[in-house]
């Protein structure tokens, strides 16, 4: 383990290192992005070295590319893969059913379309991020910038027509422009506080025109790990 970790990159970093251990040679894997996926790429790097584990990665955004080029792990695009063994990936939220808020990181499109095309998807994560109902982590939808507010407009109308109590939208900003994705796109936070209902709501959203995508994953995560400070670790 690397000397003089915080506790939260400790959780961080069990985690990934115990998600590693389910990959074997041969593998074909979707790699995360955001802190805690970038250890898992850090122990993927390090098995490849050691022990001269063969894999290729499929990364899910421009971030994770450049880290898994600069450590030596192998990566196609997913074109090239066509299908994956296996995505291990951080999150945001996780529920007691393995429904997840994605894409606090901007790079939920990639995330679901390669988490999907994978067989297995292992989420790996600190334990602050399991919670009893998603919705306090504002819930990332992905919108085409081309009439982004008519989009927006939508979203919120479509919160009321719900009965969803908190339905406050907002851009999401970097500096004084709005964010842009991979895909130059732009992000649209909903702050709900509380999802009653993820499944329908993931469901809704897809429908709106000018909505690429958004951060609810739900039946696609399989297995979670789930890192603390002290260095353990649980899986389910
Ligand atoms: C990605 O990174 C995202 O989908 C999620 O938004 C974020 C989690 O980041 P971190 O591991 O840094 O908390 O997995």
């Amino acid at each position: 383990m690397p000397a003089e970790l915080s506790p939260i990159d400790k959780a961080k970093f069990v985690a990934a290192k115990r998600a590693v251990e389910f990959v074997e040679t041969g593998m074909k894997l979707g790699l995360g992005t955001g802190s805690t996926a970038a250890w898992m790429v850090r122990c993927l790097a390090e098995r490849i070295r050691e022990e001269g584990l063969r894999v290729t990665g499929v990364p899910t955004s421009s971030r994770t590319a450049e880290l898994a080029r600069s450590l030596g792990v192998p990566i196609m695009s997913l074109d090239e893969a066509k299908w994956l063994d296996l995505t291990i990936d951080g999150a945001d939220e996780i529920d007691p059913n393995l429904n997840l808020i994605k894409g606090g990181g901007a790079a939920l499109l990639q995330e679901k379309i390669v988490a999907t095309a994978s067989d297995q998807m292992i989420v790996i994560a600190d334990a602050a991020k399991e919670v009893g109902c998603l919705g306090a982590f504002p819930l990332p939808v992905e919108v085409i910038p081309f009439g982004w507010q008519t989009t927006k407009a939508l979203l919120e109308e479509t919160l009321v027509s719900m009965d969803v109590l908190n339905r406050d939208c907002t851009l999401r900003m970097n500096g004084d422009r709005p964010l842009l994705t991979d895909e130059a796109n732009y992000i649209v936070d909903l702050h709900l506080k509380r999802i009653g209902n993820p499944r329908q709501l993931a469901l809704v959203l897809n429908q709106i025109p000018g909505v690429v995508e958004n951060g609810l994953f739900i039946d696609i995560c399989d297995i979670v790990v789930i890192g603390n400070g002290d260095g353990r670790v649980t899986v389910r």
